[in-house]
């Protein structure tokens, strides 16, 4: 039971509360029961059917082994949520009271007190609904029912008399496309199938007085060094009570505050234009701070502060420049006036349960990416719009979004009902989002005008010509009418492309705009096409690996640690991943000795064959200007195209992301006849360095070196060495690498190894590593070193969350090198035993002899 007290006058969405409005949070303890059972049970909002069913000991842990699938029929119940709340007088004397429910999953239906409030069928859009009528003073009823998304939607799937082509919909039926909550809770190629229920984001009473600030819309007007103007539309859900006023504060702007009186007011709302003189840039990550201007918007009476409204806003012009040119049609963003090469990760949803998603969940995986050098992430179609902490983060941070619309990998109906649902949607998320610094693009859809041209759903899914002219013809009307009208609307600056992507990597068409290039990995071609195939921006491409050890130990048992095991097979979605992981493994390494080495070895060439569409996207500015790869993160613990699992563990591809992504980046390929270097400056300024390079044997032998001071102009790709390789006749390829080197005084830019033969056929010595680990001040510190070359250093410190600061990297003969992890969340008994309990291996350890 919640009674009102000022602990529990949390802050709502943007509403801060105040003399006149107050939030009284809903959040914690509620009671549940499956629809037709007796017994309830505790809860917690946010929260699921799923986590709470878990909770309350009636079901086994989703992810853990296979129960996967004896937990299907959760999706086909009905689930009851109820909470009883306290309410005073002073609370119910507001003129209005409304119930703020900032997400419901997903067909429900909310009473109080026994009297029907609302019903809802979009898990996607917050509401508020006004309430005040059927409350009381003391204890209160709150029940929402939640219909199961598979009953609900079945009569429509039968009056359709065909499916949908939504092959990621892991039933007979697809009825995912009728309802309006994450596409991937029924089943992904990296997912499970969870369809869940409940109240997924904030709920609270708001008790409002006169009136509350509804929205603020801030456009930038104009920007350069000496000023920006700006203008906040402001919007009060009812009149502004006469004797009171706005006021405008900004304590990044020393001194500033405006006043608009009553009189400015029009219809509710009003129109205030700034100047910021010498005003801070907002700049994506690697460019520089991602500054802030925080704002107050506050109607104030006699002194007294009636609503408050706070809005972070970020000063930078940002354009996404998709227009022919002399080599086919462009795509790349200008931030700033600067072209910028896109750097990230598509983004899925970190937890199937999405009521686990901390704020500070969110911020690791963030500063995981900062830590990469990315500067954009995807926020995939097939998921959710994320929490409004994820775009607070992403503007904290500098990471750039690319905001798909959530619709992915299939077609949907274009019936007036659920238009009208998508325009609500629509408007609330845009409304929600327009004014993040952080937020580069618009997006329809993921992969659905690609999909109708060469995924063959007629032939697969049997439509009439007539039926797939109608579904075409829906498809029209959602992404080519309905979303661009909506942005038209409420977002007009910001740039809006039906889908990703817009060619196929099938055609040989990647001078046009943006690609996703799944030859490598769905189409079984060579690593080497992604130095052949490169685009002018590619926005997805990937290959899979499985987690690191110490996650597989977190939902398996050692007698499951075998691909064929029925517990196995459930956490690979792909029907040929792990057929595909090791056919190419077999063409580059020596078979792995074991399944633990089976598990190192996948992530190791998923990072080695994911290096070179990284360096070849990047050594092709201007030409390609973004590199998003495909998949930041996991959903659950499984194997995937994921560079960092679903505990939060980097595997070797995050780490090479790191690498390949730094500001500076030397790249070394290899023709018939000779050895190329080139060199990629991100940087805004031209850079004076100089370039080493030397070949060297496994013993630490330089057996050939040259040096050189080169230039590096900013912002650009250039070809810094050209080797003629007969200057290296008579070495024995197996047994050395060519280091490049690019320094500049004392410290090292950029440092490429570049081998040249497979690995399979490498010689590496097997001597052992040299380790000593110390603990200083919450920080391991572990020193490797050794008189040979080892390759993929992987180090593993027992259980950690924590990620050191390298891994997977090459050490060279006679280095000593130092890498850290953080301790500050490790307890001192773990501490304790952590220098003994430190592992090390490389490449040569990964098979026999
Ligand atoms: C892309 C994505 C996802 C999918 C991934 C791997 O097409 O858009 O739909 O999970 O490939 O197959």
């Amino acid at each position: 039971m919640a009674t009102l007290n000022q602990d529990d006058m949390k802050i709502m969405a943007n509403t801060t509360s105040t003399q006149d409005t107050r939030a009284l949070s809903l959040n914690g303890e509620w009671e549940f029961r499956q629809a037709g059972t007796e017994l309830w049970h505790k809860a917690t909002v946010p929260g699921c059917n799923f986590t709470d069913l878990m909770t309350a000991g009636l079901i086994d842990d989703p992810f853990y082994r296979d129960n996967e699938s004896k937990l299907q029929w959760i999706e086909k119940e009905d689930w009851q949520y109820r909470k009883t709340v306290v309410l005073d007088d002073t609370f119910l004397s507001a003129p209005r009271i409304q119930l703020v429910a900032e997400g419901l999953d997903t067909f429900c239906d909310i009473s109080i007190n026994g009297q029907p409030l609302a019903s809802t069928d979009n898990m996607f859009v917050g509401h508020r609904i006004d309430a005040k009528e059927l409350l009381r003073i003391g204890e209160n009823y709150i029940d929402i029912t939640f219909r199961s998304p598979i009953l609900e939607t079945m009569p429509r799937y039968k009056a359709a008399g065909y499916a949908y082509p939504a092959e990621n919909d892991k039933s007979e039926e697809k009825l995912s496309v009728y309802c309006r909550k994450a596409p991937c809770h029924f089943g992904w190629d990296w997912g499970p199938r969870f369809v869940t229920s409940g109240i997924w984001r904030n709920i609270a009473f708001e008790s409002i007085g006169n009136t509350r600030i509804e929205d603020v819309y801030y456009r930038l007007i104009s920007l350069d060094d000496a000023k920006a103007t700006i203008s906040f539309d402001v919007t009060l859900d009812d009149a502004l009570p006469v004797n009171s006023q706005l006021e405008v504060t900004c304590k990044q702007i020393p001194g500033f505050t405006t006043t608009v009186t009553h009189s400015a007011f029009e219809n509710n709302g009003t129109q205030i234009v700034l100047e910021i003189d010498e005003p801070k840039r907002w700049w994506p990550n690697g460019m520089g701070e991602a500054f802030l201007y925080h704002f107050v918007f506050e109607i104030t009476s006699q002194q007294q502060t009636l609503n408050r409204y706070c809005q972070s806003i970020g000063l930078r012009t940002i354009e996404v420049i998709n227009q022919p040119d002399d080599l086919g049609v462009s795509f790349f963003l200008q931030v700033n006036g600067h072209k910028v090469f896109m750097k990230g990760a598509n983004y899925i949803p970190a937890d199937s349960f999405l009521n686990r998603m901390s704020t500070e969940r969110h911020a690791t995986l963030m500063d995981s990416a900062v830590s990469a050098n990315m500067n954009m992430l995807r926020v995939w179609g097939g998921g959710i719009y994320q929490d409004d902490a994820f775009y607070r983060l992403a503007d904290e941070k500098g990471l750039l979004i690319w905001q798909d619309f959530m619709f992915a990998c299939t077609l949907y109906p274009g019936d007036t009902a659920f238009l009208e649902n998508v325009r609500r949607e629509a408007e609330y998320n845009i409304k929600r989002l327009r004014n993040h610094a952080c937020l580069a693009l618009w997006c329809g859809n993921n992969e659905v005008d690609m999909a109708i041209k060469h995924w063959e759903w007629p032939e697969k899914f049997g439509y009439s010509e007539e039926v797939y002219a109608g579904l075409k013809q829906d498809y029209k009307a959602l992404f080519d009418q309905l979303l661009p009208s909506m942005i038209e609307q409420f977002d007009s600056a910001r740039f809006y492309m039906r889908s990703s992507p817009i060619g196929f990597w099938e055609e040989d068409a990647d001078h046009i705009a943006n690609h996703h290039f799944w030859g490598v990995w769905h189409g079984e071609q060579p690593f080497s096409e992604y130095q052949k195939r490169i685009p002018r921006f590619m926005s997805e491409y990937g290959f899979q690996s499985f987690p690191i050890e110490s996650s597989f130990k977190k939902f398996t048992v050692p007698g499951d640690w075998d691909l064929h095991s029925d517990v196995l097979r459930v956490h690979q979605k792909h029907p040929r991943g792990n057929q595909l992981i090791h056919s190419y493994m077999d063409s580059e390494f020596l078979p792995p000795k074991n399944f633990q080495q089976l598990l190192y070895l996948s992530q190791v060439q998923q990072a080695e064959g994911l290096k070179l569409a990284f360096e070849a996207h990047r050594s092709a500015m201007p030409f390609c200007m973004g590199s998003l790869y495909w998949q930041l993160n996991d959903t659950w613990p499984a194997a995937s195209w994921s560079g960092i699992d679903y505990y939060g563990k980097w595997k070797a591809l995050h780490y090479q992301a790191k690498r390949s992504f730094a500001q500076h980046l030397l790249v070394v390929t290899e023709t018939e006849d000779c050895v190329n270097v080139q060199g990629v400056n991100d940087s805004l300024h031209n850079l004076d360095a100089n370039l080493e390079l030397k070949v060297v044997d496994f013993r630490g032998n330089v057996l050939w070196s040259v040096a050189n001071d080169v230039e590096l102009t900013a912002n650009s790709s250039e070809r810094l060495f050209v080797l003629d390789k007969t200057e290296l006749n008579g070495f024995a390829f197996e047994g050395v690498v060519l280091i490049a080197s690019l320094t500049r005084g004392d410290v090292k830019l950029a440092q490429s190894n570049f081998y040249f033969v497979s690995h399979r056929t490498l010689a590496l010595p097997k001597e052992e590593i040299t380790l000593h680990a110390e603990i200083k001040e919450d920080m391991l510190y572990v020193t490797l070193s050794s008189t040979v070359l080892h390759r993929h250093v992987f180090v593993e410190a027992a259980d950690l969350t924590a990620n050191f600061s390298d891994n997977f990297f090459d050490l060279l003969a006679g280095e000593a090198k130092v890498i850290s992890l953080p301790l500050t969340t490790t307890p001192l008994t773990v501490r304790e035993q952590l220098t003994d309990a430190i592992k090390c291996q490389s490449l040569v350890d990964s098979y026999t002899g």
